[in-house]
């Protein structure tokens, strides 16, 4: 099955947007997609949950279930290490990273970071597409699975949330909350690379269905794991 987004995904900048730097390295863009982009990546998420690994809640090492339903491209992610396959879902190897998330991913490098050389240099392989319901949560936690530091970029569609940022020592206070709507940009880079971040609430009902998502919220995040394939037959 062709899983590619529609061809219309990724299309050039829109309008002007606004920058708000929330912590050093942390950038807001508001309504950084367009209402096109949203639908387009919807529909690409609808096709990406489906599988070769179906969306599905992570388990995590002392028994729990996270609230978050997700799936994964070019790495899957469990708690807490990326492989290539879902050894903890149906054994599959995951879909590839999309060459278009990428293109998407240094677009949003550029305007958060205003710095075209970084942003030409970012090469995301690995998303997570986090699926929220009304009730959802995520707790206080660092990306740090990854061997790279360069920034992760935050999309999100749907129903707003409550984004908490932290610092990068502890998952307590002092923290930093901000509303991130449907269309939003977030990257996190440089001195925020490691902050302790959360999403404590989602607002229901704030998302537009002309988004094609009649609730709940999307949220992906772009990475560069820094991770290699091994050769057949390494370290044996
Ligand atoms: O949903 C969000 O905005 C954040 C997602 C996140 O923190 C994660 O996937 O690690």
């Amino acid at each position: 099955m062709n899983t590619d987004p529609a061809p219309t995904l990724f299309g050039p900048p829109h309008a002007a947007y606004e920058r708000r730097e929330i912590a050093p390295g942390a950038v807001h863009l508001p309504g950084w997609l367009t209402p096109g982009e949203q639908r387009d990546l919807v529909t690409a998420c609808r096709a990406w949950a489906a599988g070769p690994v179906p969306i599905r809640r992570t388990r995590l090492p002392r028994g729990g279930v996270m609230s978050v339903q997700t799936v994964c491209l070019g790495w899957h992610w469990q708690p807490y290490a990326y492989s290539r396959t879902a050894d903890d879902v149906n054994g599959r190897r995951v879909a590839p990273f999309p060459a278009r998330l990428a293109d998407l991913g240094r677009r949003a490098v550029a305007d958060a970071y205003q710095d075209e050389e970084q942003a030409a240099a970012y090469e995301p392989d690995a998303a997570l597409v986090n699926f929220y319901d009304g009730t959802a949560r995520l707790g206080m936690h660092q990306d740090k699975d990854e061997r790279s530091l360069a920034p992760v970029v935050s999309l999100s569609i749907g129903d707003s949330c409550v984004f908490r940022l932290g610092t990068t020592e502890h998952r307590n206070r002092p923290w930093h909350d901000v509303t991130l709507a449907s269309g939003d940009l977030l990257v996190f880079g440089g001195p925020s690379r490691l902050a302790y971040h959360a999403v404590p609430k989602i607002l229901p009902g704030t998302g537009d269905p002309a988004t094609g998502l009649t609730r709940g919220r999307l949220n992906l995040t772009l990475r560069v794991t820094g991770l290699t394939d091994e050769p057949e037959g390494a370290g044996r």
